[in-house]
């Protein structure tokens, strides 16, 4: 299996080189570089960075599949108890992905940027619980969050802008769904 991970990051990580002029960039990216050391430059300059799990799957009180794909969000189930939920993403599309977790704000009240893309810094105080930042397809990245009772919205808020000039958001294009826990 670990082989398999490795020929997969080999594979992106050529995909990278190739670059197609298409952009990638997502909320939060403060520009930090892996913890692990072991993302290629090449990855990171495209802006396709290595999965950089959040918390430990190790410790989750329950685990949530979630199936990450052009153009979905798509849960294994639709609620949990409250505790630390590890969300267990996996990039089944084309392109990166990410998992942003959004508390008390429905998908049709997301406020937006001109991109159609969720303007971070308009969601109310402490809404913004975390996000698993954008990592290639075919990979699996891990985010655990200790969540409350309550209405949740999980989204992938990547904007790619084509060579053309035309703008596509994931969210936009529907990557976006709701999580209750309770
Ligand atoms: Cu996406």
């Amino acid at each position: 299996m670990l082989a398999l991970v490795m020929v997969l990051q080999v594979v992106v990580g050529a995909c990278g080189d190739n670059d197609d002029g298409a952009k990638v960039r997502s909320i939060g990216d403060d520009g930090s570089s892996s913890a692990s050391g072991s993302a290629s430059g090449s990855a990171s300059a495209s802006g396709t960075a290595e999965c950089e799990p959040v918390g430990d799957i190790q410790e989750a009180d329950t685990r949530v599949d979630v199936r990450l794909d052009e153009w979905v969000v798509d849960l294994g189930v639709p609620a949990a108890l409250a505790g630390k939920i590890g969300f267990v993403n996996e990039n089944i599309g084309e392109e990166p992905h990410e998992l942003v977790v959004v508390d008390g704000v429905t998908p049709t009240d997301l406020p937006l940027d001109d991109d159609g893309a969720l303007d971070e810094a308009a969601l109310p105080d402490g809404a913004l619980v975390g996000e698993v930042e954008a990592f290639p397809a075919g990979q699996t990245c891990d985010g655990v969050f200790e969540l409350d009772p309550g209405e949740y919205t999980l989204l992938c808020n990547i904007v790619e802008t084509e060579e053309s000039g035309e703008v596509e958001s994931h969210l936009k294009e529907g990557m976006v769904t709701t999580f209750t826990v309770t």
